[in-house]
C-alpha cells in the first residue's frame, strides 16, 4: 500500500460504527440541551463493547457512560476504538474532561464525526489525545453529525439558535378557516410527532395572533420528557391576557416594542417575564434578530417557531428561517389562513426555493423537512 492509500475495509467499518454511535446520538436530543447531543459506541474486534449517550445537563457525557457501559460489562477498554459523533471535550466544566478519561483507560483509536467549536474545547481535545500518541481519524459521516448536533453547532459558530418552522396545512397551503378555526388538520399521528419538534427544542416561539385566536399551551405532552423549552410569545403591544394557557406553569417569556406599565406589572404577577426588544428600523415591531441573539445568550440551541402568518411571514422574510417541518393534511379548504405572508416575488421564478431533505408518510399526513 503506497502513503496515501485508502484502506477501504477500515473506511467502510468507521462509517458503519460512526452509525451506531449517530443512533446514539439520537437517543440524547430531548434530553441533553443545552448540552449537545453526543453518542458514543466503543468497538473491538469486530464487536461493540460499550455504548453510551450525553445525559442531562450536569451529568456524564457520551463518552463517559460507553466507559462505564463497558466496565460494567467486564469488558477492557485498553487498545479498543472508540466512535464519537462529536470531538471529546478538554475542559473542566460541569464534568471532567472526556478526552482525560480516554487517555486514561488507554483506548487506542479515536474516531469522531464533527469538531466541537465551544471555544473551551475548538480542537484541544483531540490534540490532548493526540499528544498522548492515541491515532485520530476525524469527519466519518460529518454531514450526519453536523446535522444531529445543526442547534449547538449553529449557536456556537454564530451565537445564535438554529430555527425550525413548523406548519400544519392543507394541500392548498391553508393553516385555518377564514374565522381563523385551525382544529383537526392534521391527524393524530402527525400532532403526536410534532410534540417530538417541541421536545428537543430550548424555546417554543408563537405570536400574539396565535394565543389570541387559539389560546394554546406550548407544552411537550411526551410522558417520559424531562426538560422542558421555555415558551415565548412575540407580543408587540403586549395584549397577551393574563388569563392565557401560554402563562400557566410560569416562566414564559413576552416579548414586546412597548408596553403599558399596569399591563406589564399584571403579566409580571401572573408568572410571565416581559422583555423590550424594540425594531429601531420599524416602530411598533419587535426586533426578532435581536430576540435570536437573546435566545442565544439563554443556551437555546433550537427554537421551535410555531405560529400564524403574520410571525412566520416575518421570519422567513428576514431569512430567520433554516429549517421548515411542513404536515400536510389530504384536503383542500379552498379558502383561509396561509402558512406565511411574504411578500409577492418579482417573478415566479424570483421565489426562494427550498431543498427538500426528508418526507415520511405520518399516519394519513405527509411530513416534509425542507432547509434553506
Ligand atoms: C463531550 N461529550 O457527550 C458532550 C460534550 O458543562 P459540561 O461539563 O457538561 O460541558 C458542556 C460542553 O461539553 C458542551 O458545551 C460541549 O462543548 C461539550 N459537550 N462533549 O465530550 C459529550 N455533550
Ligand atoms: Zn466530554
Amino acid at each position: 500500500m503506497t502513503e496515501c492509500a485508502v484502506d477501504e475495509g477500515r473506511v467502510k467499518d468507521d462509517d458503519f460504527w460512526m452509525g451506531l454511535a449517530l443512533e446514539e446520538a439520537a437517543k440524547a436530543r430531548r434530553l441533553s440541551p443545552p448540552n449537545p447531543a453526543v453518542g458514543a459506541v466503543i468497538v473491538r474486534d469486530g464487536r461493540v463493547i460499550g455504548r453510551g449517550f450525553t445525559q442531562q445537563t450536569g451529568g456524564p457525557h457520551a463518552e463517559v457512560m460507553a466507559l462505564r457501559d463497558a466496565a460494567a460489562r467486564g469488558e477492557s477498554v485498553e487498545g479498543a476504538t472508540i466512535y464519537v459523533t462529536l470531538e471529546p471535550c478538554s475542559h473542566w466544566g460541569r464534568t471532567p474532561p472526556c478526552a482525560l478519561a480516554i487517555v486514561e483507560h488507554r483506548i487506542g483509536r479515536v474516531v469522531t464525526s464533527v469538531a466541537d467549536p465551544n471555544p473551551q474545547v475548538a480542537g484541544r481535545g483531540l490534540k490532548m489525545i493526540r499528544d498522548a500518541g492515541i491515532e485520530v481519524t476525524e469527519g466519518v459521516r460529518s454531514k450526519e453529525g453536523w446535522l444531529s448536533n445543526r442547534g449547538f453547532l449553529t449557536r456556537m459558530t454564530t451565537g445564535r439558535p438554529w430555527v425550525r418552522m413548523k406548519c400544519a396545512a392543507t394541500l392548498d397551503g391553508r393553516t385555518a378557516f377564514p374565522d381563523g378555526r385551525s382544529q383537526w388538520i392534521t391527524g393524530p399521528a402527525a400532532r403526536e410527532d410534532s410534540q417530538y419538534w417541541r421536545a428537543v427544542s430550548g424555546a417554543v416561539v408563537t405570536g400574539i395572533g396565535t394565543v389570541l385566536a387559539d389560546n394554546p399551551k406550548m407544552t411537550v405532552r411526551l410522558p417520559d420528557q424531562v426538560r422542558f423549552p421555555f415558551r415565548v410569545v412575540v407580543d408587540p403591544r403586549l395584549e397577551t391576557p393574563v388569563g392565557a394557557e401560554i402563562l400557566k406553569g410560569g416562566g414564559t417569556v413576552l416579548v414586546c416594542a412597548q408596553a403599558g406599565e399596569e399591563a406589564e406589572a399584571a403579566l409580571v404577577a401572573a408568572g410571565a417575564e416581559v422583555l423590550r426588544l424594540p425594531d429601531a428600523a420599524h416602530p411598533g415591531r419587535v426586533d426578532l434578530g435581536a430576540l435570536l441573539d437573546e435566545l442565544g445568550r439563554r443556551q437555546v440551541n433550537e427554537v421551535h417557531l410555531e405560529a400564524g402568518a403574520g410571525l412566520n411571514g416575518s421570519f422567513l422574510s428576514e431569512g430567520l428561517v433554516d429549517e421548515i417541518v411542513l404536515y400536510t393534511a389530504p384536503c383542500l379548504f379552498g379558502s383561509g389562513m396561509p402558512v406565511a405572508s411574504v411578500p409577492l416575488p418579482e417573478e415566479p421564478g424570483l421565489a426562494h426555493r427550498w431543498t427538500i431533505e426528508d418526507f415520511t408518510q405520518i399516519g394519513a399526513d405527509l411530513r416534509v423537512i425542507l432547509r434553506r
